[in-house]
């Protein structure tokens, strides 16, 4: 049996709101366990990394010079401790899933995914996470993971980070409705694959994730699966820290994460969780379902 080895990183310094580090804890209490079973693998819990709280390290968050990321040091501490874990359960032959925790965490996952396989990563997110700190309209690095995992801007805390196995033509976004103008062109300079909602609602949800697998996973050994809660339209998806209107619906995100399922997922992380602006728990309830979706739980 498949095992599932859960990794809290319960971070929020990736991110303006606060509470999205209570977003392991959420997802825990909404059933994770149980529904990972449902799904046929066997979940073992590795607990939280250690995340010094945000004030301990900067009581006032005061904003950083334009062109600096917020908290950088601090992510990259945590980043680098993910990764380790990540790579060693990989390296173990189990099946990480990542609890955040913002964003910024990716750049952990994606390091340690790279360094113990080869393989390709789909980020489901409204967001293109692209940003460098001098592209950064908000100096939050939740915005700034795939950059950093790709290797640009300059982000010396993070030089370690840039995953050397991790290609750009194995990595796909999918479900964009929010990008900045640098991170725009940086998807049309260097060709990164990447479908908005006008993809989804022109081709279909089936299409477009068929897509992305072929190019995710070509020429590799499996793929990441990176699921930003903020992909969910807020009507679903209302406990997230920056959501935007006109996401997937419930039925397509899980239709998503079946046809992921299909081909296997060798990693995975659910980010972007906060239980402070969610309505009963619903939005960590989504994303345990969405996980045993992911890891191929079916109704017959
Ligand atoms: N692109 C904006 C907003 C953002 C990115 N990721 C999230 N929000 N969650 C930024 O700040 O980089
Ligand atoms: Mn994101
Ligand atoms: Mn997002």
């Amino acid at each position: 049996m498949q095992t599932v080895r859960i990794i809290g990183a319960p971070t929020d310094y990736g991110a303006n709101r606060r509470g999205v580090d209570m977003g392991p804890s959420a997802i825990r209490y909404a059933g994770l366990a149980d529904q990972l079973s449902s799904a046929g693998v066997d979940p073992v819990d590795g607990g939280d990394l250690s995340v010094p709280r945000a004030e301990e390290r900067d009581p006032d968050r005061e904003a950083p010079p334009a062109g600096t990321a917020k908290f950088l040091r601090e992510s990259a501490d945590v980043c680098s401790r993910l990764a380790d874990d990540v790579a060693e359960s990989l390296a173990a032959g189990d099946t990480p899933l990542v609890l955040g925790g913002d964003h910024s965490i990716g750049i952990g996952s994606l390091n340690g995914a790279a360094r113990a396989a080869d393989l390709g990563a789909i980020w489901f997110d409204a967001h293109a996470d692209l940003n460098t700190p001098e592209t950064s309209p908000s100096g939050n690095v939740h915005g700034m993971p795939l950059a950093a995992a790709l290797g640009y801007g300059p982000f010396a805390e993070l030089d370690w980070a840039h995953a050397p196995r991790f290609r750009e033509e194995n990595l796909v976004l999918v479900g964009l409705r929010s990008v900045d103008p640098a991170e725009r062109e940086l998807i049309a300079d260097r060709g990164i694959s990447a479908y908005t909602m006008s993809d989804i609602d022109d081709r279909g949800i089936t299409a477009v994730v068929e897509e992305a697998i072929e190019t995710a996973t070509d020429g590799v050994d499996g793929i990441h699966v990176s699921l930003d809660l903020d992909w969910l339209d807020p009507t679903e998806a209302p406990g997230v820290g920056t959501p935007v209107r006109g996401g997937v619906t419930y039925r397509e995100a899980h239709s998503a994460m079946e046809q992921v399922a299909d081909v296997g997922v060798r990693s995975m992380e659910l980010v972007e969780v906060n239980p402070t602006l969610d309505s009963h728990n619903g939005t960590a309830e989504l994303a345990t379902e969405l996980a045993a979706s992911a890891f191929g739980k079916r109704v017959l």
